[in-house]
């Protein structure tokens, strides 16, 4: 029998892709299998998400962690060592309770996640398995659809642009890889665009080009026309996906965009939504309304829920009940799904089957702050998702994330089936989701 108990939980402090400190944790097992992860970190949270504990004061203008990593190499090490990472649930729980508090911030939630996600890799590692594998077994699992940032906004690019992520997603693909080849056309195509209108300045934070644009519409114009540039039909190969990011921008029950200088309600922001949603391919939209405004979700669902797909990031913060109680209320169609949202692999696992057992999509999806950390490749395609968001197509933290898929497509050889349309989830069976076909 391979002995898979804790032996050792090891913390230190090292960068993220902002330059900005994380935890990273080494975990090792009696039968000598390690695990390594990497807490990510996000820019626009959602209020329920579990929180980082970083230390304040003068230093990295107070983002750093020498006291998240404390908590890893003092008080959870002397809790984990000598449970049995065969049982994860047992083990997120020692930590869940050790910390006491509702959102994690005694221990703090990067603490605690990357020490989670590190004791999977090392019970996987156990095993001798990639982590897909040990997380698929001998369930059937497809590649998942892939959500590519070309413009990034928002929260990532100081509000040159209300929406935060301009995404395509190319459903009319064959295969993961050849989503991939599409989008590095499009994505380079893009970067002629901007630098022929003399608008090229760089990257956003999750690699998408910096939207130097005077108009959220302008952005999504550019878009189309670098899909068909690129040599793709705009919603026939390859569609649209927006992450809206809506609570960045609301304040008492009012969306204010900061280039029309203009405030509108929950009908009339709706309103603009819709009309977008006419004018150009899009799939799917994340967080059209801001996370307190369930009643704007319902409606936004029931008027375009058969249209585009509907994704709630900040309004569920990973959370299995919050999933649960918006299937039933019909309030969206898909849940993003965060591992550093959640606190935990194990409650992580918990809101993608919540979303599964309800007929939600489910986006497993990367933060805006990341790493060469590779696992949500592996959650994605092991739990069989359907759909992976790693941000755009440009910068290492991101590409070793495609990269990563990539070879475990290989791996799966001719098994490797490709989520695509199927990976999206409407309000009810729609022609778009014929896309494609
Ligand atoms: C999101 C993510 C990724 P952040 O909102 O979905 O785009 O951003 O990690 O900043 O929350
Ligand atoms: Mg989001």
């Amino acid at each position: 029998m391979t002995d898979t108990t804790i032996k050792s939980v090891f913390g230190r402090r090292i960068w993220d892709s902002r330059g900005r400190p994380t935890v990273e944790v080494d975990i090792r097992l009696g039968c000598g299998a390690t695990g390594r992860a990497i807490a990510p970190a996000g820019a626009s949270m959602g209020s329920g998400e579990a929180v980082d504990l970083r230390d304040g004061g003068p230093t990295f203008g107070g983002l750093d962690v020498r006291r998240a990593v404390s908590a890893v190499n003092d008080e959870i090490s002397a809790r984990l060592i000598g449970l049995d990472a065969d049982n994860q649930e047992e083990v997120d729980q020692a930590m869940i309770t050790l910390d006491g508090t509702p959102n994690r911030n005694r221990l703090g939630g990067n603490a605690i996640v990357a020490t989670s996600m590190a004791v999977l890799q090392a019970r996987a590692a156990a095993d001798k398995v990639p982590l897909w594998q040990y997380l698929a077994q001998d369930d059937d699992i497809r590649m998942p659809l892939p959500e590519i940032q070309i413009f990034g906004g928002g929260a990532h690019a100081a509000q040159r642009v209300d929406i935060q992520d301009f995404m395509i997603m190319c459903p009319g693909a064959t295969s993961f890889s050849e989503a991939l080849d599409w989008t590095a056309e499009v994505y380079r195509t893009a970067g002629l665009l901007m630098k022929e209108r003399g608008c090229l300045q760089g990257v956003a934070d999750e690699g998408g080009y910096w939207p130097a644009f005077r108009s959220n519409e302008e952005v999504l114009d550019s878009l189309v026309i670098s899909i068909e540039r690129a040599g793709f039909k705009p919603g026939v190969d390859i569609g649209l996906s927006l992450d809206v990011a809506a609570s960045e921008f609301e304040e008492d029950g009012f969306y204010t965009l900061a280039l029309g200088n203009k405030r509108y309600d929950t009908d009339e922001w709706i309103e603009i939504l819709g009309k977008w949603l006419k004018t150009y391919p899009i799939l799917s939209v994340e967080d059209p309304l801001a996370e307190n405004d369930t009643e704007g979700f319902k409606t936004f669902t029931r008027m375009f829920g058969a249209e585009c797909q509907v994704i709630g990031d900040d309004f569920l913060v990973t959370n299995a009940k919050r999933v649960t109680k918006a299937a039933a209320d019909n309030a969206l169609t898909a849940v993003l799904i965060k591992p550093n949202q959640a606190g935990t692999i194990t409650e992580t696992h918990k809101a993608l089957e919540a979303g599964k057992s309800t007929g939600l999509g489910t986006i497993v999806s990367a933060r805006s702050g990341e790493s060469e950390d590779v696992i949500i490749a592996h959650l994605a395609t092991g739990w069989d998702a359907g759909q992976l968001k790693v941000g755009s197509f440009a910068r290492s933290e991101r590409m070793a994330k495609w990269n990563e898929c990539l070879r475990i497509e290989e791996a799966l050889g001719s098994k490797a089936r490709f989520a695509g349309r199927d990976g999206l989830v409407f309000a009810e069976n729609s022609a778009k989701i014929k896309m494609g076909g």
